[in-house]
């Protein structure tokens, strides 16, 4: 009688968090970011977007070839204010943490990068020699 009326509570529950787990993964359509790289700059479609699976589109309009690193950024720590050391941001001594990367994208091609973002602030970089100091950098806000 006790356990009938337990698993009677339980397995609404248990059906709840399968759903949950379920859906855990898709996340929000609102994840697609187009990333435009140029000579030199980084412009993306959206700067906020929802936690959860983020699908960055990118595009190397170049000239040059570029790339894409994801950091997390430590509170009061500006994108556009990174000590820069033989020509590249110098993300280790300020306490970014890197996340995800692609490298070498050719002028005029794509690459796509996912990646599961929580809540913070993060930095889109292109860190080959002297491109951050151009003004390769965004601020992605993450909610
Ligand atoms: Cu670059």
């Amino acid at each position: 009688m006790l356990s009938v009326a337990r698993s009677a509570v339980l397995a609404p529950l248990v059906v709840l968090g399968l759903f949950v787990s379920a859906c855990g993964g898709g996340q929000q359509p609102a994840g697609d970011i187009q990333v435009t790289l140029k000579d030199f700059a980084i412009e993306s479609s959206t700067t906020t977007v929802s936690a959860g699976q983020i699908r960055l589109a990118i595009s190397n309009q170049g000239p040059s070839i570029h790339e894409i690193e994801v950091f997390s950024l430590p509170t009061g720590v500006e994108p556009a204010a990174l000590p820069v050391k033989d020509n590249v941001a110098d993300t280790d001594s300020v306490g970014l943490t890197a996340l995800d990367e692609v490298e070498d994208i050719a002028p005029q091609t794509a690459a796509t990068l996912t990646v599961s973002l929580q809540p913070g602030r993060y930095a889109l970089i292109c860190n080959l020699p002297a491109h951050y100091g151009q003004g390769m950098y965004a601020l992605l806000t993450v909610q």
